[in-house]
């Protein structure tokens, strides 16, 4: 089998380092690995398949001689770089926002659209963390009836924010713990430690966040249907690993629990955990470090006519950001794109 050579953008972030996991736990055919990040990581080593390999710093020079690069360093280094590796002949898996929009980037959840890929799109945008796990679980709803309406409720990890905004909860947590005065908070608005926060990146002018936007029209790519109506509300919570989202469905056609659960049994990717009368269902603690996406509280929306309501849950850092990109690189050698 072809090996390659992979480079990871952002590799000391809380989004590269699981990158590395990946790489290594699916056993990708990696023939050399190259870790980039800013200054401030230079000179620190990471190791992988019980190697060290030293982080260098992202630079023209270093953009070379790759054939896969996994960017997570945020959507500036994105904008400069991505289109640097792709020059050079390379495929760029981007983790950031930058480029999730363009129209002729594609944005891929491989249970969903791998389709999109090609071998004259170098650059491909890794999704949202919220649309990523939304997405699989909607996709094979929508392949029995057409989703209409999507109104959703996301619950989401302190780790989407990044490896300081993850220090910040555990040293708020810590003071309170010692009854010491509280920190200074630095990455989020206010303390997040026993508090929610329901804004997510900036507020736009029709009062939803971006992160809010990004669900709603990220959704409409992936699934390939303009015509489906999301509203969401995305909010902070205490919790490390893993977001959380409550969602309610209209479809064209009325789909029971029960036939909504045979189809997620079947489902690439997900796990049913719903078995109300045991206690059984999704829980952020439960999913952190798990590849799949959980759901569970299927059932009948009483409000509405075709309605469903379900619970899903998935690890950010895991399918939300650093599996989903190494499930795109294994779609481009599935499909035998690279
Ligand atoms: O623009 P976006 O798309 O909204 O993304 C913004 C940020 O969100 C995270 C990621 O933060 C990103 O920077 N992120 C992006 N997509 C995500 C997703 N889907 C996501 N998080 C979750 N899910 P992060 O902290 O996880 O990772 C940052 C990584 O990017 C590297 N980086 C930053 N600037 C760079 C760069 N690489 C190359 N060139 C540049 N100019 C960054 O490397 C990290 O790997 P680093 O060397 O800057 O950081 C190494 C260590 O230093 C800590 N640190 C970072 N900033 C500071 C700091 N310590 C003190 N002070 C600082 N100002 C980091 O925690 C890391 O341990
Ligand atoms: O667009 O802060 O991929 O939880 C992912 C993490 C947006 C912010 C993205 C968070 C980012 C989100």
């Amino acid at each position: 089998m072809k090996k390659y050579k992979v480079a990871v953008v952002g590799a000391t972030g809380a989004v590269g380092q699981e990158m590395l996991k990946m790489l290594e736990s699916r056993n990708f055919p990696v023939e050399s690995l190259r870790l980039l990040a800013s200054e401030r990581s230079s000179g620190k080593k990471m190791v992988f398949k019980g190697k060290e390999i030293p982080v260098e710093v992202l630079s023209a020079e270093t953009a070379k001689g790759h054939e896969i690069a996994l960017f997570s360093a945020g959507a500036a280094i994105s904008k400069e770089y991505a289109p640097v590796f792709a020059k050079n002949n390379c495929f760029v898996i981007d983790n950031s926002s930058a480029w999730r929009m363009e129209p002729d980037i594609p944005l891929v959840v491989p249970e969903v659209n791998s389709s999109a890929l090609s071998k004259d799109k170098k650059i491909i945008a890794n999704p949202n963390c919220s649309t990523i796990q939304m997405v699989v679980v909607l996709k094979p709803l929508h392949d029995i009836s057409k989703i209409k309406r999507v109104v959703v409720a996301t619950y989401q990890a302190v780790s989407g924010a990044g490896g300081r905004a993850m220090e910040e909860l555990n040293a708020e947590a810590v003071a309170w713990a010692k009854n010491e005065p509280m920190p200074k908070p630095a990455k989020f608005p206010y303390q997040i430690a026993f508090n929610l926060i329901p804004q997510i990146d900036i507020f736009l002018e029709n009062s939803y966040t971006k992160e809010e936007i990004k669900m709603v029209n990220e959704t409409k790519k992936i699934m390939g249907d303009d015509s489906i109506r999301v509203s969401a509300t995305c909010v902070r919570v205490p919790v490390f690993r893993a977001h959380s989202e409550a969602v309610w469905i209209e479809t064209e056609n009325k789909i029971s629990p029960e036939k909504a659960r045979e189809a997620l049994l079947k489902a690439k990717g997900v796990k049913v955990q719903d078995d109300p009368s045991n206690k059984i269902y999704p829980m952020p603690l439960d999913a952190a470090n798990q590849q799949v996406t959980f759901v569970g509280r299927i059932r009948e929306d009483i409000s509405t006519d075709n309605g469903l309501a379900f619970w899903v849950v998935s690890d950010n850092l895991l399918k939300g950001a650093a599996l989903n990109a190494v499930e795109i690189a294994e779609a481009l050698i599935e499909r035998k794109i690279i």
